[in-house]
C-alpha cells in the first residue's frame, strides 16, 4: 500500500515536472496495473487529447508511439505495448479494473468459488467448475479456461475450468449492456468495459484464485484460454490483457477477434463481400465499450481508430497464440483474418518469436466444429506452451486463394529480441 502511494506520488510529481517543462496535456492515468501489465513509470503517457489520424488502407504502426518516436528495444516495447493497451481500453474495449480490494476464494467439490468486492458490503461471487486432468504426472497440472463450453480437443493432461460468460456480462443484444455480475459490482453507469473486457476481468480473478490455492492442483503459470466465435473474441482479449495466460486459442473469432476492422471494411466497401464490420457489430451486441460506437457509426470512421486487431493479437506476444478460422463464413472476415493475423505476426517477428503465433484458416465446415486436420496443430501449441515440450509450432496457413497484401503494413519491423 505504501509502495503504491509512493508510486502515485511519484507519478504526480512526474506529471508536474512534465507540465513545468511545457509538455501540457499529459495525464498520469488511468491505466491498468494488471499483473505486471501496468505502465512502467518511465513511459511517457498518452496525450490527453490524442489527434486521431485517418488511416484507411494501412494498419496502424505498432512500432511507433502515438507521439512519433520509434520502438527500438524491449524497454520501448514495454512502454509501447502499455500504450496500445491503453488505446484499446480507451477507444474500443473499455477499462479493465484491477484486482478489487476485497477478494477471496475457496475450493470445494471441484469448484472454485470467488468473492470479489469493492467493500465488505458490496461483493459479488461466482463459481467455476474444474474438470481435473485425466493424466496427471507428479505435481501441478496445466489448465485451460474455457468460455461456456469447449469446442477444441483438449489434451488429457490439461484440466478444464469453465467460465459462464453471460453470468459475468450478458451478450444477447445491445439491450444487454450493463447486465451481469461484473456490472453489479462496478456499476453499469460508471464502468466503461464492454462484455469482452468484463470476461477478461473474470479470467484474471480466476488466475488470482488459482495462485492462492495450490491445493486445486493447477499450475497458474501454465494456463490457456479459449472460446469460439463471440467467445473467441473474448479469449483474445483475455490473453491480451493478462500476461499470466501462457496460451491463447481464439477459435473462429472473426470480426472483433482475428479480423482487423480496416481490412474487413475494405472487403465490404471495395470488394462488395458481405462481411461483418465495426459498423454492423456496434449495433448487434455489447462486446465493446460504448466509446467504440463512434468508430462504428458508419463504414468510414473506423479509419480513425488509433489501433487495430493486429495489435490486439500482438499484445499476446511473445506468449503462445493459435487462432483458427473457417472460410465457410464470409461473415467471419475471410481474407481479412489472414491479412490481420499476418500483420500481427510482424510483432511476433520483432520479438524473435515468429512461431509462437499460429494461424490456421480451414473450412468450409460447421461454425465452431473443430476439423480433424487442425488436431495436430492445436496439440502442438498445447505441447509447447502448457506441457513444455520442444515441438514445432510453425503453423500459418489458409485454404483460401488469397495471400497477404503487404500494402497494409508499410512499416519497418525492428529487431526487439
Ligand atoms: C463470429 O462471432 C459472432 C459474430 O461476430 C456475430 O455477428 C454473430 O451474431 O455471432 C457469431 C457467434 O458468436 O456465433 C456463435
Amino acid at each position: 500500500h505504501i509502495a503504491h502511494k509512493m508510486m502515485f506520488g511519484f507519478k504526480l510529481a512526474a506529471s508536474f515536472v512534465a507540465l513545468a517543462a511545457g509538455v501540457a496535456g499529459y495525464w498520469p492515468g488511468p491505466h491498468n496495473s494488471e499483473c505486471g501489465d501496468g505502465v512502467p513509470t518511465r513511459c511517457s503517457r498518452l496525450p490527453l487529447h490524442l489527434k486521431l489520424v485517418n488511416q484507411t488502407y494501412t494498419l496502424p504502426d505498432p512500432f511507433h508511439f502515438v507521439g512519433g518516436q520509434p520502438v527500438r528495444n524491449q524497454e520501448d516495447w514495454a512502454c509501447r505495448s502499455a500504450e496500445i493497451r491503453e488505446l484499446f481500453q480507451k477507444y474500443e474495449l473499455g477499462y479493465k479494473p484491477a484486482k478489487p480490494l476485497v477478494f477471496s476464494s475457496t475450493f470445494s467439490n471441484n469448484t472454485l468459488n470467488i468473492v470479489a468486492g469493492l467493500s465488505e458490503s458490496k461483493t459479488i461471487n461466482f463459481s467455476v467448475p474444474i474438470t481435473p486432468a485425466v493424466h496427471t504426472g507428479s505435481g501441478l497440472s496445466p489448465a485451460i479456461i474455457v468460455y461456456d463450453a469447449p469446442s477444441i480437443p483438449i489434451p488429457s493432461q490439461v484440466a478444464t475450468i469453465t467460465l459462464n460468460v453471460d453470468q459475468i456480462a450478458q451478450q444477447d443484444s445491445v439491450a444487454s449492456r450493463g447486465i451481469g455480475l461484473f456490472y453489479d459490482l462496478y456499476g453499469n453507469d460508471t464502468t466503461t468495459a464492454g462484455a469482452l473486457m468484463a470476461w477478461a476481468w473474470a479470467v484474471s480473478r480466476i488466475v488470482d484464485a488459482l495462485e492462492a490455492h495450490p491445493e486445486v492442483g493447477i499450475n497458474p503459470a501454465k494456463l490457456a484460454v479459449t472460446g469460439c466465435s463471440r467467445n473467441g473474441k473474448g479469449a483474445m482479449v483475455a490473453g491480451a490483457f493478462d500476461k499470466r495466460i501462457a496460451l491463447t486459442i481464439p477459435q473462429e473469432s472473426g470480426s472483433g477477434g482475428d479480423a482487423c476492422w480496416r481490412t474487413s471494411r475494405d472487403m465490404l466497401v471495395n470488394r462488395n463481400l458481405a462481411t461483418q464490420t465495426a459498423n454492423e457489430i456496434v449495433g448487434e451486441n455489447v462486446w465493446f465499450s460504448e466509446s467504440f460506437n463512434y468508430f462504428g457509426q458508419d463504414n468510414y470512421t473506423v479509419a480513425l481508430l488509433p489501433v487495430d486487431h493486429h495489435e490486439l493479437a500482438g499484445l499476446v506476444a511473445p506468449r503462445g497464440l493459435y487462432s483458427t478460422e473457417n472460410v465457410g463464413f464470409l461473415w467471419l472476415g475471410d481474407w481479412s483474418n489472414l491479412e490481420c493475423m499476418s500483420a500481427a505476426n510482424k510483432i511476433y517477428q520483432a520479438l524473435g518469436a515468429k512461431d509462437h503465433q499460429g494461424f490456421s484458416q480451414d473450412g468450409p465446415h460447421d461454425h465452431c466444429s473443430f476439423p480433424a486436420d487442425q488436431d495436430a496443430e492445436v496439440a502442438a501449441f498445447f505441447n509447447r506452451f502448457l506441457l513444455d515440450e520442444a515441438v514445432d509450432t510453425d503453423v500459418f496457413r489458409t485454404v483460401g486463394n488469397w495471400t497477404f497484401d503487404p500494402k497494409w503494413t508499410p512499416w519497418t519491423v525492428p529487431n526487439l529480441a
